[in-house]
Parts: C-alpha cells; sequence; structure tokens
C-alpha cells in the first residue's frame, strides 16, 4: 500500500465518469493505482514459457506494466475506459483478404489518444492542475488487468476483457492520475463452462486459462516481421492483418452486434478486404495510403508477405503469375520466400516450373531453403491429398470418414 488515507469523496468519481462519457468513451470505471503483484506473477509465467516470444517482454517488463507508477509517478487511481470499434465486415470474397476490425481505420492509436486527451484535460480542469497521464496499448501497463480490477469488465478465455452490453470488440484506454479517486469494484462475472472461443481458433492459441501462447496466434503471425512458421502458413486462411474470429465467436460480443464508434468505420473499402494480387504489389503511394490505418505500422514488406501467404491458401492457378513475379522481382526476401511457398502450395506445372527456375537464379541462402522446401511433393496441397486421402476429410463418429 502507498498510504492509508480518509476515503476520497465519491462525488469527484461521478463528474470525471460523467466527463469520460461526455468525451466519447462508453464505458468507463476507476480503480486503485495500486501495484498488481498477481498479474506481475502472471506474466512472468506467461513470459518465462515463451508465449510471448515474438515481443521484447521480459521480467522488467512484467514488474513495469503491474505498477502504474511507471506511467505517472505517485499515481494514485486509473480511469479505465473501453471504445468499441467493430463496425460491419464486408461480405466475403474470392481473391480478397480479411483484415481485422480493428486495423482497418485510421490508426485507432491515434482516434483514441484523442479521446483519451480530452478525458485528461477535464481532470485536469476538475483538479486545477496537471494530475494525468493517458496509455493506450503502447505504453507498459497490463491495461486488461487493471480494466478488470476497476469493474469495466472480466478476462475471458480468449484473454481479451469482455464489457457487459459491448463485448470484447473494444478498445480499452486508461487516464491514471495523481487523483485520489474513489475505486469500483471488479465484476463478479465469469465465463462460465462457455468454451467457443477456445473452439474457433484455428491455431489452437488459447489455452483456456485466459492464457494464449501468442506465438501461435494470427494476429501475432501477421505482425511478426521474420518468416512465419511453415506449418502455421495454412492455418492463417485469408487473414492479412489481426484476426477477430474469437471476438465474433464470442456470445456477449455477438450479442452487442458490429456496433462500434463510427471513428472506427474502414478508411476504404479495398483496406477492409485487399485484393490479394493488388497487396502483393503493395510500394509507393498505395502503401503510404495503408500506413495510416492500424495495419501500416510494420510497413509494406509485411502485408505483401501476409498476402503471400493468404495466396498459398487460396490455392487459384490464375495467382500463380503474380506469384512468380513476387518471386522474381520483390526485393526482399522475405517475401520472394513466401511466394516460393505459396507457389509449392498451389503445385500446379507453371507453378512448379517457376520454382525450378528460381532455384538456378536466386542466391539468398533463406529464399532458396523455402524453394527447395516447396519443390517436395508434399508442399502441394494436391499432392498431399493425393498421398494420404483422409487427411482433410471431416470426421465425426456418425459420418465415418468417406475414405
Ligand atoms: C502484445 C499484445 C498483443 C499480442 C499478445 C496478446 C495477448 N493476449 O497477450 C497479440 C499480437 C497476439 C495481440 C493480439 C490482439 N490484440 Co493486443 N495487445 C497487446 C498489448 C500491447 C500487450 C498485452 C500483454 O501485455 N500481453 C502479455 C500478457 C501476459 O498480459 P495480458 O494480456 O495482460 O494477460 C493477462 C491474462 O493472461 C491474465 N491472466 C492470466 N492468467 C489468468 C487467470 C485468470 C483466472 C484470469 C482472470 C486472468 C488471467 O492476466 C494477464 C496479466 O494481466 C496490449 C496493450 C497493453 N499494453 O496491455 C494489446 C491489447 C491487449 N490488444 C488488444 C486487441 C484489440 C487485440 C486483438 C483483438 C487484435 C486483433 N483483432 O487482431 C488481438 C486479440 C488476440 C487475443 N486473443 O489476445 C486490446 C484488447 C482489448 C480488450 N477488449 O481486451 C489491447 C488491450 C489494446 C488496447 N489498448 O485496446 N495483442
Ligand atoms: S485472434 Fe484468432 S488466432 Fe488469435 S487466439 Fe483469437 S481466434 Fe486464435
Ligand atoms: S467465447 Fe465463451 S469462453 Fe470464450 S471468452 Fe467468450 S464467453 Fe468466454
Amino acid at each position: 500500500m502507498r498510504g492509508v488515507e480518509a476515503s476520497p469523496p465519491s462525488d469527484l468519481a461521478a463528474a470525471v465518469k460523467a466527463a469520460a462519457r461526455e468525451c466519447g468513451a462508453a464505458a468507463v470505471r476507476i480503480a486503485s493505482a495500486e501495484p498488481d503483484a498477481a498479474t506481475a506473477a502472471r506474466m512472468r509465467v506467461a513470459f518465462g514459457r515463451g508465449d510471448h516470444a515474438t515481443w521484447s517482454y521480459d521480467a522488467g517488463y512484467a514488474a513495469a506494466a503491474s505498477d502504474p507508477a511507471t506511467v505517472l509517478p505517485g499515481a494514485r487511481a486509473i480511469v479505465c475506459v473501453a471504445v468499441p470499434y467493430a463496425t460491419p465486415a464486408p461480405p466475403p470474397r474470392r481473391g480478397h483478404g480479411r483484415v481485422s476490425a480493428y486495423a482497418w481505420s485510421n490508426d485507432y492509436h491515434k482516434t483514441m489518444r484523442a479521446t483519451l486527451d480530452a478525458i485528461a484535460a477535464r481532470i485536469d480542469a476538475l483538479a486545477g492542475a496537471r494530475v494525468t497521464k493517458v496509455a493506450c496499448d503502447t505504453a507498459p501497463l497490463a491495461e486488461r488487468a487493471f480494466a478488470e480490477r476497476a469493474g469495466l469488465g472480466w478476462i475471458g478465455k480468449h484473454t481479451s476483457l469482455i464489457v457487459k452490453g459491448l463485448g470484447s470488440t473494444v478498445f480499452l484506454g486508461e487516464i491514471v492520475t495523481t487523483l485520489p479517486l474513489r475505486p469500483d469494484a471488479p465484476l463478479r462475472t465469469s465465463c462460465g463452462s462457455c468454451a467457443i472461443c477456445l473452439e474457433v481458433c484455428p491455431t489452437r492459441a488459447l489455452r483456456g486459462d485466459h492464457t494464449i501462447d501468442a506465438t501461435r496466434c494470427i494476429s501475432d503471425l501477421t505482425q511478426r516481421r521474420d518468416p512465419i512458421p511453415r506449418a502455421l502458413r495454412p492455418l492463417l486462411g485469408n487473414w492479412v492483418w489481426g484476426c477477430d474470429l474469437c471476438n465474433d465467436a464470442c456470445p456477449p460480443t455477438r450479442l452487442a452486434g458490429p456496433g462500434g464508434d463510427a471513428r472506427f468505420r474502414p478508411r476504404s473499402a479495398e483496406l477492409a478486404a485487399p485484393g490479394l494480387q493488388a497487396l502483393l504489389r503493395l510500394k509507393g503511394g498505395a502503401a503510404r495510403q495503408v500506413r495510416r490505418s492500424g495495419m501500416g505500422w510494420r510497413g509494406p514488406v509485411v502485408l505483401r508477405r501476409n498476402a503471400a501467404v493468404a495466396l498459398g491458401n487460396e490455392l487459384d492457378r490464375a495467382d500463380v503469375p503474380a506469384l512468380a513475379e513476387a518471386l522474381d522481382a520483390d526485393p526482399s526476401p522475405l517475401v520472394r520466400g513466401h511466394a516460393a511457398w505459396a507457389l509449392g502450395r498451389i503445385g500446379s506445372p507453371r507453378a512448379r516450373a517457376t520454382l525450378r527456375a528460381a532455384l538456378a537464379a536466386e542466391a539468398d541462402p533463406g529464399v532458396r531453403e523455402e524453394v527447395i522446401a516447396a519443390l517436395e511433393p508434399s508442399a502441394s496441397l494436391r499432392a498431399f491429398q493425393t498421398e494420404t486421402p483422409c487427411a482433410t476429410a471431416v470426421r465425426s463418429p456418425s459420418s465415418p470418414s468417406p475414405c
């Protein structure tokens, strides 16, 4: 404890909450800013197990993220807000990728920052001094844990915070303050016996105990800068940035519907469902447009790589010329390597001829390794089905295998 004092007045907390709602928060609750030892311990376990190995998290980060004084020395309270972001998804179209609803609008960090800054200014005005610091996503702060402590919602088995009436497709943001605001109590709600998110997750990233192996999560896989592990590529389907499957299937989120804040509508129809061949060629002016959205911060190379994987999963021979062009001419070895994989998956005579030609011309050892793997008979989905005809059949006790 950082000192025991008389209870802060509840009317100040009520005024702060009213201000937060007026500034655009759909839900707001207050947590004490005491350090959270249980969260620090959970994070240490998660990081030690390698759950977040693609991020530079360590014990130092766990200690920092579980103590709000890292964000603002002398912090006494955290005003935790939620803003819903899910707007209606475009209908699926062949040849087009899927983008998570969190990423297709203008970069949400800027939108959330504007809301949080406005709330902070109102709190500062109430206090008559600068008493706030805002955080959203990028600060070392265990946002979900403090939102749960505030009773803003509960942490689901998909690890996202679920807000009553809004579901889990909400952005979280915090105004950390040195004002002693009266805290709210955590909820007593839980997921109960529901396990729908675990069932829909294509990569089995969720363990069911509120933890995730983030190295298997499609959201993580589409954001990493290095090669996507080959075994996981087929599971990405046509996701080219993020993944909404566990959130969309979550009953409280489904009940809430896609009633996201209008500021999170897609920047354009193309951004919400990019043409995969166009994404594979993303450079120049088009790349600058994408950079302004939530899927732009890693740059165009990662997006071209993701397009190659999605095309490999579409299994359409019509995509072979675009993939051949990428394998031949893309300046990034990362993109050339994944284009090789996609050609191997399609496995048509033209795709294999392109791969053989690349083997003669390609100098990069990583790309050569991809090309060699893509030329192996098992790389092609058609060859795979021929060798093991039952492998992709869906079996259930009532419908015996057709093989
Ligand atoms: C790194 C990161 C990721 C990584 C790792 C995600 C993860 N689950 O850890 C990746 C890239 C995979 C990711 C994906 C997504 N992310 Co993200 N991400 C973050 C970030 C920057 C840090 C999270 C972190 O510290 N992880 C480390 C783990 C160990 O900590 P934790 O998530 O707090 O984990 C807690 C639980 O595991 C819990 N816990 C563990 N055991 C137990 C046991 C019990 C009983 C209970 C109750 C809890 C519990 O305690 C842990 C400590 O608090 C936060 C912003 C932030 N600063 O917090 C956004 C954030 C979590 N992401 C967000 C979003 C929107 C997403 C996506 C939905 C985007 C998308 N559609 O693709 C997906 C969701 C995937 C998923 N199922 O989690 C939002 C979540 C909003 C919400 N409603 O919860 C955040 C809060 C950003 C924001 N400000 O809005 N993300
Ligand atoms: S975001 Fe997708 S891949 Fe990640 S845990 Fe949820 S369903 Fe699984
Ligand atoms: S799908 Fe079910 S188990 Fe998963 S987070 Fe939602 S309510 Fe909880």
